[in-house]
C-alpha cells in the first residue's frame, strides 16, 4: 500500500457549506441522496476530488442538470470532477447494502438495527464527500425506514420535523448547527429501550439524555447514566465546559469495532462499556464504563468542537481526551490508585509497542493503514504527554492555556503546532524541545547513579538519557523529561522538587545538615514522565524505599520492582525458590496497606508476563509465567491467614459499584487470584466454594479464572454452571470465553473457536478468545512449539475476511516476536511469513510488513 506523509498535507480547495442528506433505509438496498452545498477556496482549475468506497452511483447533478458519464471520473475509491463552478449544488444518489457490512464501517446492521461507524474513513462507504477531518460543515439529515421495525431514529444534532409516510413508513428530520467533518456523523434507526434522564448545565439550560439499549436492558443503563451526568458536571467545574445542544443521546449496539465514538450529540457505544449491574458486570466494567463514558462527552470540546486538521494529529484530541477522562476517573475514585492502573496498562501495551517493530512517535509522519493508527501510543503515550505539559506549566497556567485553545480555534480542525502556541502564549515559554516527544518514538531511558560522602554530607544523583533507536529513526536528540524528585530521611520527606531533565546528562548535588544520614532518592514520583528508569539499587534500599518511600506509586513500584527481579531469577533458574525475606516484605506491604484496599490489592498482584517482557531479552513467556506462579504461591503461603480472614467475611452492604465497596473486592479478588496460584489441595474446592458464594461478577469471574486455570472436576463444574445461568448474555458469556481463553493454551482456543456460539462477525466474541489468549496469556500464546500462533492464526485469517480493522488489531499481538526466545521467535517469523504469503486485507498486509520490516 502506498503510505500517506504528513508532509503532503495541502488544504482542501472547496468547502462544503451545507449538507443535506436523505436516507430510504433497507437492510439490502438503502438509498442515500446528498445534496452538497459547494464553494471553491482553492485554485480556479482545482478538479473536485470526493471519497466513495462501495457506493453504487444512481445519479448525479450539478444544480439540477444531470452530469453524462464524460463529466466525471468514477473509480474504486472516489469520483472526481473536472470542470465544476466555483459555487454550485452537487447531488448524487448511491445505493449501499447495510446488511452486506461486516466491515462494520460505515451504514451497517447490528442486532437487526442499522448503526454507524465514520471515523476514521467510514463515511465514504456511506455516501460520495471529501471524507477527511479537516472539512467541517453543516448537516441536515432526514431519513425514512420502517415504523414497526424502526421505531426509533436518531441522527447528530436537534430533533426536528416527524411524521408517517406510505407503506408503514416514518421519517425523522435531526439538524445538527454545528459544523462538523464527516467522522462525526451518526444515524441510529430501531426499535431500542430508553433509559432517560436530565441534566441541568451550568447556565441552565435543561438537556435531555437517553441511553437507547436492547428490549429488556433498560435497568442495566442507570450506571452509564449516572457517569453521564458526573462527566457533564466536571467537565464544566474543571474545565469551564458546557454542553451545547439540548439532546445527547447514547445508543449501545453488540457489534462494534471500537470501545464507543464520540458523534456529535450521539455517542454509538459497544454496548460492553454501557450495560452493567451487580449481576452481570465485574467492577472493572463499572470502572471501564465510567471512564468511557467520560471520555466520549469530553470530545465534544477536545475532537467535536476543535478537531484535527488530518488523521496524523490524532493525539491532539486523542491523548488528550484520555488525560482528561483518567483526571475525571481520579477524581471520582482514588488518584494514586488510578495513577498506578493507568501505568500498568501503559507499561504493558504501550511501552511493548515502543520497542517492537510497529513502534511510531505519537504524531507519527506517515502511515499505511489509518484504521492501525488507533494505537496506544496516541492514546496512552499521548496522554503521557499532556499529564507532563501541565505538570510543567502548574494547574492554573496549564487552565489558561486549555482556555485559550478552546477560544482560539472553536470551530477549527487544528494541529499540535496550533494547540501548543497556546500555552507558549500564555506561559512564554518554548516548548519546541518538549514537542519531541510527539516526533521521536521510543521510551526513554534515564539511568540514575547516586554517591553519598558521609564526611561533606553530599549526595550527588547523575542523571544520564538515551532514547533507543526505533524504525526509521535511529539518532535520536535528548528530550526534555520533567521528574518529581524528593529526598526522604527516615521521618519522611526532607524535600521535594521538579527536575527539568534536558541534556544528555544532569548530576544534582545537595548539601546536607550536620547530623543527616544518607537519604533515600525518590525520582519520577507519581511517574512523572513515561520513561523506563534504570537504578541500581542493593536490596536493602530497595526495601527501605517500601517503608519509608512517601509517593504512593514509587511505593508501589518499589515493591513492583523486587518481584520483578524474583520473577527473572527464578525463570533464569539462578534461584530455585524465591527469597524469603523478600516475600515477607511484600506480604508485610500487602497487609500493612489493608486500611487502603484498592491500595493492598495493587501491591498483592505481580507483574504480568507482558510487564516483563522488556526486563530482559530474549523473553522466555513460558518460564517467566511458571516463575510468575512461584512467586503468587509463596506469596500467598504468608498472606494465607490474612486470605482466610478478608475472603472469610462476606459483606452484608447493598452493592455499591463506587471506589469504596470496589476496593474491598479488588482486594477480595487479588487474593482470589493468589490462591489460584498456590497450587494449594484445597484450592479447587475452595474456589468453588468461593464462586458459588459470590454475589457480584467480581468475585465470581475471579473465582472462575482461578479455576479455569486448574485441572479437575470442579473446573468443569463451574465452567458448565456459568455457562448454563448466562447463555442468553453475550457480554457475560464474552466473559466466559475470556477466562478459558487467558488460561489455557492452543487446544482450548481451538475448542472454543469451535463453540457454536464463537462468531467472526462479532469483535467482541473474537477479541474474548484471541485477543484474550494472544495478548494476556503469553504463555500460551508463545508456546515453543508454535501451536498457539497457529491457532491464532487461523481465527485472523478468517476474521480479516470478515472485518479487517479487527483482523489488523489481533495481529499486532506478534510485535514482540522478535524479543522471543529462539524456539518461539523462529516459529513467530515462520507464522507472520506464512501470513504475508496470505491474501489479507490493506489493514492487516500493513502490520505484517511493518512486523516484519
Ligand atoms: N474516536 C474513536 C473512539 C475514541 O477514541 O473515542
Ligand atoms: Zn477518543
Amino acid at each position: 500500500p502506498v503510505a500517506v506523509q504528513l508532509s503532503d498535507y495541502t488544504a482542501y480547495p472547496f468547502e462544503i457549506e451545507q449538507v443535506d442528506l436523505r436516507f430510504d433505509l433497507h437492510p439490502d438496498a438503502t438509498l442515500v441522496r446528498a445534496d452538497l452545498k459547494i464553494r471553491r477556496t482553492g485554485a480556479a482549475d482545482a478538479a473536485l476530488e470526493l471519497d466513495g468506497e462501495a457506493l453504487e452511483l444512481k445519479s448525479i447533478a450539478i444544480d439540477g442538470a444531470p452530469l453524462p458519464e464524460s463529466a466525471y471520473e468514477l473509480t474504486e475509491s472516489g469520483l472526481t470532477l473536472q470542470d465544476v463552478p466555483n459555487a454550485f449544488t452537487l447531488v448524487t444518489e448511491v445505493e449501499i447494502a447495510p446488511s452486506k457490512n461486516t466491515a462494520l464501517s460505515g451504514l451497517y446492521m447490528s442486532g437487526g438495527r442499522f448503526c454507524t461507524q465514520c471515523e476514521a474513513i467510514g463515511f465514504r462507504r456511506i455516501t460520495f464527500y471529501p471524507d477527511r477531518p479537516d472539512v467541517m460543515s453543516r448537516f441536515t439529515v432526514r431519513m425514512t425506514a420502517d415504523k414497526e421495525t424502526y421505531p426509533i431514529l436518531l441522527s447528530n444534532g436537534t430533533p426536528g420535523e416527524t411524521g408517517d409516510v406510505d407503506d408503514g413508513r416514518h421519517f425523522a428530520v435531526w439538524d445538527d448547527p454545528h459544523k462538523k467533518p464527516a467522522y462525526l456523523f451518526a444515524l441510529c434507526a430501531g426499535d431500542y429501550d430508553v433509559y432517560r434522564d436530565q441534566f441541568t448545565t451550568m447556565s441552565g439550560k435543561v438537556i435531555d439524555l437517553a441511553v437507547h439499549v436492547d428490549k429488556g436492558d433498560a435497568d442495566r443503563a442507570a450506571w452509564a447514566m449516572d457517569s453521564l451526568k458526573r462527566s457533564m458536571k466536571w467537565d464544566e467545574e474543571t474545565y469551564g465546559r458546557e454542553y451545547d445542544l439540548g439532546v445527547f443521546n447514547i445508543v449501545a449496539v453488540r457489534d462494534f469495532n471500537f470501545g464507543a465514538m464520540e458523534n456529535k450529540g450521539l455517542n454509538i457505544f459497544n454496548s460492553a462499556y454501557v450495560l452493567a449491574d451487580e449481576a452481570s458486570a465485574t467492577d472493572a466494567d463499572f470502572e471501564a464504563i465510567e471512564s468511557i463514558v467520560a471520555h466520549e462527552y469530553f470530545h465534544n470540546w477536545t475532537g467535536n468542537r476543535i478537531t484535527c486538521r488530518d488523521w496524523f494529529q490524532l493525539c491532539l484530541k486523542e491523548g488528550l481526551t484520555v488525560f482528561r477522562d483518567q483526571n475525571f476517573s481520579a477524581d471520582m475514585r482514588s488518584r494514586p490508585v488510578q495513577r498506578i492502573k493507568d501505568v500498568i496498562r501503559l507499561r504493558a501495551r504501550q511501552f511493548a509497542e515502543d520497542a517492537g517493530p510497529l513502534a511510531h512517535s505519537v504524531r507519527p509522519e506517515t502511515y499505511g493503514a489509518i484504521d492501525n493508527l488507533y494505537t496506544a501510543t496516541v492514546y496512552e503515550k499521548g496522554a503521557e504527554v499532556i499529564g507532563m505539559l501541565r505538570r510543567i506549566l502548574g494547574e492554573e497556567t496549564y487552565r489558561k492555556g486549555m482556555d485559550l485553545y478552546f477560544d482560539r480555534h472553536d470551530g477549527q480542525a487544528v494541529t499540535i503546532e496550533d494547540f501548543y502556541a497556546c500555552f507558549e502564549e500564555v506561559s512564554g515559554d518554548d516548548f519546541t524541545q518538549f514537542r519531541l516527544w510527539y516526533s521521536q518514538a521510543g521510551t526513554p531511558e534515564v539511568s540514575v547513579e547516586e554517591s553519598w560522602n558521609p564526611e561533606t554530607r553530599e549526595v550527588a544523583v547523575t542523571l544520564k538519557q538515551r532514547v533507543p533507536a526505533t524504525p526509521g529513526q535511529t539518532n535520536k536528540k535528548p528530550m526534555l523529561i520533567p521528574m518529581e524528585m524528593a529526598l526522604i530521611d527516615d521521618e519522611g520527606n526532607m524535600a521535594e522538587w521538579i527536575t527539568l531533565f534536558e541534556d544528555e546528562e544532569l548530576t544534582l548535588t545537595f548539601d546536607l545538615p550536620e547530623g543527616s544520614e544518607r537519604p533515600l532518592v525518590s525520582i519520577n514520583r507519581d511517574f512523572t514522565a513515561p520513561i523506563r528508569l534504570k537504578r541500581n539499587l542493593d536490596r536493602e534500599t530497595q526495601l527501605a524505599m517500601i517503608r519509608l518511600e512517601t509517593d504512593p506509586f514509587n511505593q508501589w513500584d518499589a515493591v513492583q520492582a523486587l518481584a520483578k527481579q524474583e520473577i527473572l531469577a527464578l525463570s533464569e533458574g539462578s534461584q530455585a525458590e524465591p527469597d524469603d525475606a523478600l516475600v515477607d516484605a511484600i506480604a508485610a506491604a500487602v497487609t500493612g496497606a489493608s486500611d487502603d484496599p484498592a491500595f493492598a490489592a495493587l501491591l498483592a498482584r505481580l507483574p504480568d508476563v507482558n510487564e516483563l517482557f522488556l526486563e530482559r531479552q530474549p523473553a522466555d513467556p513460558v518460564a517467566l509465567d511458571a516463575a510468575r506462579k512461584k512467586l503468587q504461591a509463596a506469596l500467598y503461603g504468608k498472606l494465607r491467614q490474612f486470605a482466610d480472614s478478608v475472603l472469610g467475611e462476606s459483606s452484608t452492604q447493598a452493592y455499591d459499584p463506587g471506589a469504596e465497596q470496589a476496593g474491598e473486592r479488588a482486594l477480595r479478588t487479588a487474593l482470589i487470584g493468589l490462591l489460584a496460584a498456590s497450587g494449594a489441595d484445597e484450592a479447587g474446592d475452595r474456589l468453588l466454594s468461593l464462586y458459588k458464594a459470590a454475589t457480584n461478577m467480581t468475585e465470581k469471574l475471579a473465582a472462575l479464572r482461578g479455576l479455569a486455570g486448574l485441572d479437575g472436576e470442579a473446573r468443569e463444574t463451574a465452567l458448565a454452571d456459568f455457562e448454563a445461568e448466562w447463555t442468553s448474555n453475550p457480554l457475560v458469556m464474552d466473559k466466559w470465553f475470556g477466562v478459558q481463553a487467558g488460561t489455557g493454551d492452543a487446544a482450548t482456543i481451538e475448542k472454543l473457536a469451535a463453540h457454536s456460539a464463537f462468531d467472526l462477525r462479532n469483535p467482541n466474541r473474537v477479541r474474548s478468545v484471541a485477543a484474550a489468549f494472544a495478548m494476556q496469556n503469553l504463555a500460551g500464546f508463545h508456546a515453543p512449539d508454535g501451536s498457539g500462533y497457529r491457532v491464532v492464526e487461523d481465527i485472523i485469517l478468517k476474521a480479516d475476511k470478515v472485518n479487517p480493522a479487527l483482523g489488523a488489531r489481533l495481529l499486532t499481538a506478534f510485535e514482540q516476536w522478535r524479543s522471543l526466545e529462539p524456539k518461539a521467535k523462529a516459529e513467530a517469523e515462520a507464522c507472520l511469513r506464512r501470513l504475508q504469503a496470505a491474501d489479507l486485507s490493506k489493514n492487516s498486509a500493513d502490520i505484517v510488513s511493518r512486523a516484519l520490516g
